[in-house]
C-alpha cells in the first residue's frame, strides 16, 4: 500500500490531566489553576482575565473537579484506544498530584503511583506514552505565593518536579513535552503561566519575564532529561496556525510577519537556543527589560529541544488596519473571518491546507522533526435513539487534515506522529464545556456534570481504526 506515512508512524490521540482525570482532591492532589474555573457561561473568561475572580470565586460548579473521571476509568479508556490501534497516547502529568503545593521538596507518593500504573498500562497495550510535563495546571499555591511564573523560583520547583518524574518513569516514557502551548502565556498569562498581570504597570514586561523563566526551565530540564536517559526525546509545544495577511497590501503582509513571530518567538528560543534577532527591537519598542541571570543564555544555547510539536486547529488572518482588525468570537488567537473558510460551531475556522502550510513553515524554520500533537473538531454530538453517534463532520475534518499532513510529508517534512485532541470526550480548556466534544469515544456527561459517564464508540472510532490499520494509505 502506498502511503506517505513512515513505518512506525506514531498514530494516537491526546488528552491532558486537568481536562479528563477529575479526582481533583484524591490521593493527596493539590488544587490547580483549572480547579478554580467555572465554565464559560458562568464566568470562565472573566476569571482568566482577572484572576482575583478565580481566587475569590464561589462558583456553583467546577467542570474539572470530576470531569470524565479518567482517574478511575483509565484502564477501560486505554483499552478502547488500543482497540483503535493507537501507537501512542499523549497525556500530561498533573503537577499538583506530584507536588500538591508545587514548592515542596518531597513528592506525593500516591500521585506518582497513579502514573506508574497508567504508563505501565500504556506500555502493556503497545502505546508509547507522550507526556506533557505542564499542561495549564499550575498549582494554586504557586500562584498565590509567587504569582506563578513571574517569580524566578518557579524554575527550581519545575526542575525538581521534572527530575522526580524523569527518574521515576525513565523506563516507560521516552517522549516528553516541557510546556503545553508555551505561547499561551502571551495570550492568557494566567492560563499559560499562573501569572496575574491585571495590576501590572507594563503587563508585557511581566509576561515576557515569566516566559523567560519558562524558557530557561525548559532548557534546564532538557539537559537533565538527556543526562537521566540519553534516549529521551524532548519537545517544545506551540499553539500553531499560520497567520495570513488579509490582503496583498504590503502593510498587511508585514503585519502577518509580526503576528507569526509573536508565536514563533518561543520556539525560536527553544529550538535554536537563542533569542531571535527581531526580539531586541520588539523588547525596546515595548519597554521590556528582561532580568536574565548569569548562565541563562548559555543553558538556552546548549540545550535546545529534540523535536517540535504543535497543536493545529485553524489558520489565522490579520490586517494592518485596526478598524478592520476585530476579533472573531471563540478564539484565543485574534483573527479575522476568512471568507474562504467555513468555521466550527465555536467559530474556529477550518483550514486543512493551512496545516500543510504550517508544517512546511515550521520545518523550514527549524529543520527538526515535527509531531502534530493536537488537531480536531470541537462539535456537539447528538446520540440517536439507539445511542449511535454519527459524527461524519468530525471524520470529514480529520480526514482532510490527515491528507494535508501526508502532503506535507511528501513535501519533505519529517513528522513523527499525529495525536488528535480529545480522543475521548473531555472538558474543553477554553469554554469548560462538555458539549464541545472532540472524541472518537463518547462520554455520557453534560455541561452540568449530569450523566452516567458511560463510554461508547462514535462513527469516527471505526474510521480512525481503519486509518491506523492502513497507515493512512486510504485517506
Ligand atoms: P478547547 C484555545 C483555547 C484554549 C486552549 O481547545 C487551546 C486553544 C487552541 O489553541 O489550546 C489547546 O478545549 C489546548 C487543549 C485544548 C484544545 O486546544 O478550548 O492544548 O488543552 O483543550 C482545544 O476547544
Amino acid at each position: 500500500m502506498i502511503t506517505p506515512f513512515q513505518k512506525g508512524f506514531l498514530w494516537g490521540g491526546a488528552v491532558a490531566a486537568n481536562q479528563c482525570e477529575g479526582a481533583y482532591q484524591k490521593d493527596g492532589k493539590g488544587l490547580s489553576l483549572v480547579d478554580l474555573l467555572p465554565d464559560a457561561a458562568h464566568g470562565r473568561w472573566e476569571a482568566l482575565a482577572d484572576p482575583k475572580l478565580a481566587f475569590e470565586g464561589n462558583y456553583d460548579f467546577y467542570p474539572s473537579h470530576d470531569s470524565i473521571d479518567f482517574y478511575t476509568h483509565y484502564k477501560e479508556d486505554l483499552a478502547l484506544m488500543a482497540e483503535m490501534g493507537f501507537k501512542t497516547f499523549r497525556t500530561s502529568i498533573s503537577w499538583p498530584r506530584i507536588f500538591p503545593n508545587g514548592d515542596e521538596s518531597e513528592p506525593n507518593e500516591a500521585g506518582l503511583a497513579f502514573y506508574d500504573d497508567l504508563f505501565a498500562e500504556c506500555v502493556r497495550l503497545g502505546m508509547e506514552p507522550l507526556v506533557t510535563i505542564n499542561h495549564f495546571d499550575t498549582p494554586v499555591e504557586l500562584m498565590k505565593k509567587y504569582n506563578g511564573w513571574a517569580d524566578r523560583r518557579l524554575v527550581d520547583f519545575y526542575v525538581n518536579y521534572s527530575e522526580v518524574i524523569f527518574k521515576r518513569y525513565k523506563d516507560k516514557v521516552k517522549y516528553w513535552l516541557t510546556f503545553n502551548e508555551i505561547n499561551m502565556i502571551l495570550h492568557l498569562p494566567f492560563f499559560g503561566g499562573g501569572v496575574d498581570v491585571s495590576g501590572a504597570d507594563n503587563p508585557k514586561q511581566l509576561t515576557y519575564q515569566a516566559a523567560h523563566h519558562q524558557l530557561v526551565a525548559s532548557a534546564k530540564v532538557t539537559k537533565l532529561a538527556h543526562e537521566i536517559n540519553p534516549d529521551f526525546k524532548i519537545g517544545c509545544m506551540l499553539a500553531a496556525g499560520q497567520t495570513y495577511p488579509n490582503t496583498c497590501a504590503p502593510e498587511d503582509v508585514w503585519q502577518a510577519v509580526e503576528k507569526n513571530r509573536e508565536n514563533y518567538f518561543f520556539i525560536d528560543v527553544q529550538s535554536r537556543g537563542e533569542y531571535p534577532s527581531y526580539s531586541k527591537r520588539f523588547f525596546e519598542d515595548n519597554n521590556i527589560v528582561l532580568d536574565i541571570k548569569a548562565g541563562d543564555l548559555e543553558v538556552l544555547k546548549a540545550h535546545p529541544v529534540d523535536f517540535v510539536s504543535f497543536s493545529y486547529y485553524s489558520s489565522r488572518l490579520t490586517s494592518a488596519d485596526p478598524a478592520v482588525n476585530k476579533e472573531t468570537e471563540g478564539n484565543v488567537f485574534a483573527t479575522l473571518k476568512n471568507p474562504y473558510l467555513k468555521a466550527s460551531e465555536w467559530g474556529w475556522q477550518i483550514d486543512p491546507l493551512g496545516l500543510r502550510t504550517t508544517m512546511n513553515e515550521v520545518y523550514d524554520r527549524y529543520q527538526k522533526p515535527l509531531f502534530v500533537v493536537e488537531n480536531g473538531l470541537g462539535a456537539v454530538d447528538t446520540p440517536t435513539e439507539t445511542g449511535e453517534i454519527n459524527d461524519d463532520y468530525r471524520i470529514d475534518y480529520l480526514e482532510a487534515h490527515v491528507r494535508e499532513m501526508g502532503e506535507a510529508i511528501k513535501d519533505g517534512v519529517e513528522c513523527w506522529g499525529y495525536t488528535p485532541w480529545g480522543c475521548i470526550d473531555l472538558v474543553s480548556a477554553g469554554s469548560g464545556e462538555m458539549k464541545k466534544r472532540y472524541g472518537f469515544i463518547y462520554v455520557d456527561r453534560d455541561n452540568d456534570g449530569v450523566g452516567t459517564l458511560a463510554r461508547s464508540k462514535k462513527a469516527s472510532f471505526h474510521w480512525y481504526k481503519d486509518v491506523i490499520a492502513t497507515n493512512g494509505a486510504k485517506v
